[in-house]
Order: structure tokens, then sequence, then C-alpha cells
């Protein structure tokens, strides 16, 4: 035998994938980049004021050969964030994502309610990156080790039309993540997982991942601030 696979298999260059993580101050956006990439690339504490001020990027190879870069944000919906601010942030994380975006990732809790102000960070992202980006949303509810699969799915089900409307609108692209488990079984599973759901949506979208020659919305608000 001798050499690698490489050798002897005509083998496709494999496509990068990259993610970007978002939601409100503190859900755990960090912590679940740092599950994806499995080392402590972000910063992660429990904290009331914003751990993470700038766009981050980590990336890793996956067992598959793929390489996975994941874009930290701040908490850029929340109410405390200028449109301005926000809007420069985006177009960081756009910088850094040169081949584009495959999914959002937005990050919840499920420790905490669901509220309609979280239900509209949907409609906030949408205004900044434009109508396109819903084609790439996941929802990805974290303190898996305190609500596990069963609990979440019954949540879901009982849970108040906003949600459920937040939920359609992702196609029920929902992941589940314990970022706290050491158990290697568990985090290849929710990693497995949500990768599974990523080629989805890559597939949904003819391959083609999210660029910013969509983000025509945030080109005007930008020239509106002159930013
Ligand atoms: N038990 C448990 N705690 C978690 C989980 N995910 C995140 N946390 C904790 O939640 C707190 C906030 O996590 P971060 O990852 O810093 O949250 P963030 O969304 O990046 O916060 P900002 O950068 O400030 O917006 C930390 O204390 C984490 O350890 C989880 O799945 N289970
Ligand atoms: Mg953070």
């Amino acid at each position: 035998m001798g050499g690698s696979n490489y050798d002897d298999d005509w083998v496709l260059p494999s496509a990068d994938i990259t993610l970007v993580l978002v939601g409100k101050l503190g859900y755990g956006k960090s912590a679940t980049g740092n599950s994806i990439l499995g080392r402590e690339a972000f910063v992660s504490e429990y904290s009331h004021a914003s751990v993470t001020n700038t766009c981050q990027m980590g990336s890793t190879m996956l067992t598959d050969g793929r390489t996975i870069n994941v874009i930290d944000t701040p908490g850029l919906f929340d109410m405390t964030v200028t449109p301005e601010d926000a809007g420069k942030e985006i177009v960081k994380c756009m910088n850094m994502a040169k081949d584009g975006i495959h999914a959002v990732l937005m990050v919840f809790s499920a420790t905490s309610r669901f509220s309609r102000e979280d239900s509209s960070t949907i409609e906030t992202i949408k205004v900044f990156f434009g109508e396109k980006i819903v084609d790439h949303l996941v929802l990805v509810f974290t303190y898996g080790d305190l609500v596990g699969e069963n609990l979440l799915k019954n949540m879901l089900s009982n849970a108040p039309e906003y949600l459920q409307k937040v939920v359609q609108l992702c196609k029920n692209r929902v992941v589940l993540f314990d970022n706290k488990t050491k158990d290697p079984r568990i985090r290849t599973k929710q990693l497995e997982t949500l990768l599974d759901v990523v080629d989805s949506v890559s597939a949904n979208n003819g391959g083609n991942p999210f660029t910013d020659q969509m983000l025509t919305r945030l080109k005007v608000m930008l020239l509106k601030y002159s930013l």
C-alpha cells in the first residue's frame, strides 16, 4: 500500500464551512463556538456585562477533512447595541467569512423563557442581512445538560405561537447543545447533529452560502449612517 489515500482515490476538494453565532448577551454563543471547535477558542463566562465585544473567528479541521470556521459575535441584537455598531460588526463578520456564510446559528438558552423579544431577534436579523438569510438560519438551544432532548421537544410543541413561528421559519432546524459536558460521545453526537443540519441547509440552497452580495439592505443602511 503506502502513501496516503489521496494517491489511490480521486478526492473532491472539500469545501470549508462557515458558521456565524448570533444571539442575546450571555445565552452561550461563545460556549457553543468552543463546543463546535473542540477547544477554548472564545472567552465564555458568566457575566452581567457583555463578555464578547467584537467578532472573532476560530477554525478547526473536522474528521472528514473539511475545515469549519466559526465566527463568534457580541450580542448584536440587544436593545443596548445601536444599529450603527451592529451594522459595523456585521460588515466585519462578512469580511471574515470571505467565502460566505453557510449557516447562522441563532443561540437561545433552553433555560430562559423564550420571549416575544427573542422572537423579534429574527426580524432584526432580516433587517440587517435581508430576507434571504432565513434560508440559512438554525436555532441552537444551549443548556442541554439541564434541559434534555425530550423536555425541549415538549417545550417546543407547547410553545407560544411566536416561538412556533420561529421554528417553522427555520424549517424545524433546531439543535440542542450541552456546552458543559466532558463526555466525548455527547460532544461528537451533538456536533454531528449540527453538521447534518448545516449540510441540509447547504443542500437546500444548492450548495450556495449566503454572501455579502446579498447584503443590499445593510449597504443602504451603512450609506444612510455614512459608516
Ligand atoms: N450549564 C450550562 N451552562 C452554559 C451552557 N452554555 C453556556 N453556558 C454558560 O453560560 C454563560 C455565558 O456563556 P457565554 O458563552 O459567555 O455566552 P455568550 O452568549 O457568548 O455571552 P456574551 O459574549 O456576553 O454575549 C457561561 O457561564 C457559560 O458557562 C450550557 O450548555 N450549559
Ligand atoms: Mg460571547
